[in-house]
């Protein structure tokens, strides 16, 4: 592959083809500029897109961190892969997964960053995985099983893991290369040197922030709002020098606990929350006026649930600021090694997330913005897609681009696309299909026209229901169960924010019907034993 020339035709393929899959952990897609330019500005990130595909309706089968990571690896939803919550899912490393294919097919392949499948990755050469969740400030990682603390800001460093084992790969062989970073995920700890970059914003607050969930009761029955389940401490870091902050005037924030960032006592050089003390001392420089303020201003009712809305945004998008350096270190590592004209380039997130939207933040529910995911995908050489159409109700926020590729895809077909561009057998059980001919602006007749989410983690945190359901181009329905019982149904055309549960009212009985029996369909095809139990 001759590095520089601007354009490789597939069939012109003269080398290896590599693929780097960079994944963030709740980065929604309202807070990427590529796909909505009210929030912040990600210039690196939105390049992938220029020089690529800007897929815009891309969803994931189960909208939390792990069963995702495993839906990924596996091309399979969480009921065959076997992972289907966080709380209690060991993933069985035993079976079949893409790592493990392209491997037997000649590919070096590495996995750096968040992991969260709980027992160790197999089938990877090279394994740098951050433990659990992940540190932002001096994280502990396990290289090969081995535990290392690696002190810096966690996307920094897992950028620079994955540049160092670029370097000292066999430059012979096609690589293949998943690079999990931790941030955005709560409680969205900024980079010391991003503190504070996004305090002259105010972010417009969603419409839909006092949504009162009227027609959608379960919808009232979560642990994720801003105004009630945010915590000004452990998430907004208002904890004073003590580790408390008292409020006697407010009693609503009485039941706040301790901050992540000051939850250990001092021990050694790494002080609280991990941070050292240079570290801390930045922190403080920027948070004490702000925690001073706060306690003087005694805010309440919605002076105060305004305040915990721009507070979050802030420091969310100053993570992501730093994610999208980081995305732009990724490119030019790519760049001054010739590696951009054989390299696929993925940028995901394991789910979208709730920017104030219905009052939440964090995901699990099928509602549109965790259902959904930001999927941009560069091709080798930066060939952008020829735009493809459908009738998908995608949020109007997006616009419309020339490289837009606007199919429903969704997480379990990351790996079947990736066995396909690497040129190597897709397997019969994998149940995602491969997007390669998308990217390529073909649309097989065949190409799905709904899509199957099944939602587990409950009872636990955030107490979102466990629930199924089937998004067709205009409409989605979904079941919740367990401890409930109820149907919600939208009209993505009419009710884009879901505002309308619809379901049961006159003038839908035909629609319901098709839409519960593509569900059975789904479940059909997917072969999921929740149906026996309808
Ligand atoms: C943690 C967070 C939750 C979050 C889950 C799952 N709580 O438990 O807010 O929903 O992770 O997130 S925290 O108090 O530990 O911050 S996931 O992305 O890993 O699935
Ligand atoms: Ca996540």
């Amino acid at each position: 592959m001759a590095a520089g020339s601007c354009t490789v035709k597939d069939e012109e393929r003269a080398g290896p083809m590599n693929v780097i899959y960079i994944m963030c952990d709740d980065h929604s897609y309202q807070t990427i500029s590529a796909y909505d330019r009210r929030f912040i500005s990600t210039p690196n990130i939105d390049r992938l897109a220029d020089e690529g595909a800007r897929f815009t309706n891309s969803f994931v089968a189960n909208s939390l961190s792990g069963p995702s990571r495993a839906c990924m690896i596996t091309g399979k939803h969480s009921h065959k892969n076997g992972f289907t919550n966080n709380e209690h899912g060991i993933f069985d490393g035993s079976q079949q997964t893409l790592p493990k294919l392209l491997g037997a097919a000649g590919y070096q392949t590495a996995m750096v960053g968040k992991w969260h499948l709980v027992s160790d990755p197999t089938g990877f050469d090279y394994w740098d995985i951050l433990t659990g969740q992940g540190d932002y400030y001096n994280p502990v990682f396990i290289r090969n099983g081995e535990r290392l603390t690696r002190r810096g800001y966690s996307t920094d460093i897992t950028t620079d893991v994955a540049m160092q084992w670029m370097d000292s790969r066999d430059k012979e062989k096609p690589f293949f290369l998943i690079l999990n970073y931790k941030a955005p995920h709560r409680s969205w700890m900024p980079d010391t040197q991003d503190l504070g970059i996004y305090d002259d914003v105010t972010y417009p607050l969603p419409g839909t922030f006092y949504d009162d969930y009227a027609t959608r009761p379960v919808a009232a029955l979560q642990e994720m709002s801003v105004i009630k389940d945010m915590n000004v401490i452990y998430d907004l870091k208002m904890a004073d020098k003590e580790g408390e902050i008292h409020t006697p005037d407010n009693p609503d924030l009485e039941s706040y606990g301790r901050s992540l960032y000051r939850q250990d006592l001092p021990e050694g050089e790494v002080v609280s929350g991990r941070m050292d003390h240079a570290q801390q001392a930045l922190w403080d420089a920027y948070y004490d006026p702000i925690i001073e303020k706060f306690k003087k201003d005694s805010l309440e009712g919605r002076d105060l649930y305004e305040w915990k809305y721009q507070r979050y945004m802030r420091d969310y998008c100053s993570v992501i600021h730093s994610v999208d350096r980081n995305i732009g270190r990724v490119y030019e590592y790519l760049k001054e090694n010739g590696l951009l004209d054989n390299t696929l380039v993925i940028y995901t997130s394991d789910q979208g997330f709730f920017m104030g939207e219905h009052g939440f933040f964090d995901k699990r529910f099928m509602y549109e913005e965790s259902f959904r995911t930001p999927l941009l995908v560069r091709m080798p050489g930066g060939n952008k897609a020829p735009r493809s159409m459908t009738k998908v109700y995608a949020p109007t926020s997006f616009g419309r681009q020339s490289n837009d590729i606007d199919a429903f895809v969704q997480n379990i077909d990351y790996a079947p696309t990736i066995l396909d561009f690497a040129g190597v057998p897709i397997p019969d059980d994998i149940q995602g299909e491969s997007f390669l001919p998308l990217l390529k602006g073909k649309r097989p007749s065949s190409w799905r026209r709904s899509l199957y989410y099944h939602y587990y983690e409950y009872p636990a945190e955030h107490a979102v229901r466990r629930h199924y359901g089937v998004r067709t181009e205009r409409y989605s329905l979904m079941h919740f169960y367990n401890d409930v019982d109820e149907w919600e149904l939208f009209d993505l055309k009419e009710d884009p924010l879901q505002m309308h549960n619809i379901y049961g009212n006159a003038g839908t009985e035909k629609v319901t019907r098709e839409l519960m029996d593509e569900l059975e369909r789904l479940q059909d095809q997917y072969d999921d034993p929740i149906k026996e139990k309808n």
